[in-house]
């Protein structure tokens, strides 16, 4: 069964203290929506507790796994934002050996989303959104979302990243616009 403690000590050792502050904070969120939503809480948590586990390597070592490891080569164009879920939910396999296909995919969607997701996807990339650390104008909005409806969730908390990125003219991953136009302009 899974060892919770010797998990969160291996990613603390691989990040700042503040982003792991972060960490457990989308583990208790993501716990609680898995409760609520009817997802299994053993694997809410353990995603949680990994999703962002590449995130401060550098990015030579991104670049040197994308080109190894049969990734689409247009994803060199992007970066760590990019990179740390997609990319990292293969360290995660490695190095912490899960190998559970649900979780390391809601790893690989939680920055980008994607049209297709399942419950636990849809946990993950809201609860890494609304954790108790996050402070920014309309969280306040997407918690009281998450509460009543995770689909709805999943749209403001998709509009409002991309509406964020553009106003900053940062490069949009194609999944991050599949995201958008499937669960906010339209499930049809
Ligand atoms: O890792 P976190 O900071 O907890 O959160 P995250 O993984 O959801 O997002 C990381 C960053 O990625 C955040 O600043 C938003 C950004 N992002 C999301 N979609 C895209 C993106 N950045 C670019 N350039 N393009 C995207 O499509
Ligand atoms: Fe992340
Ligand atoms: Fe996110
Ligand atoms: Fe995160």
């Amino acid at each position: 069964s899974f060892k919770r403690e010797e998990l969160m000590q291996e990613v603390q050792m691989h990040m700042s203290e503040r982003r792991f502050q972060h960490v457990l904070g989308v583990e208790e969120t993501a716990v609680a929506l898995a409760a609520k939503y009817g997802a299994s809480e053993e694997k809410a948590s353990i995603a949680a507790l990994t999703h962002d586990y590449a995130k401060e390597r550098p990015n030579e070592e991104f670049e040197m796994i994308i080109q190894r490891d049969g990734y689409d080569q247009e994803l060199l164009h992007y970066g760590n934002a990019i990179w740390h879920g997609l990319v990292g939910a293969s360290m995660v396999q490695r190095e912490l050996g899960i190998n559970d296909e649900e979780i390391l995919e809601a790893i690989r969607l939680h920055t980008t989303g994607a049209a297709k997701m399942s419950l636990l996807d849809k946990i993950i990339y809201v609860a890494d959104y609304i954790e108790p650390g996050r402070n920014f104008p309309g969280v306040k909005e997407a918690r009281e979302l998450a509460l009543v409806d995770l689909d709805e969730a999943v749209a403001y908390e998709t509009k409002h990243t991309l509406v964020h990125l553009i106003e900053q003219e940062q490069k949009i991953y194609p999944k991050t616009i599949e995201t958008y136009n499937y669960w906010v302009v339209g499930k049809a």
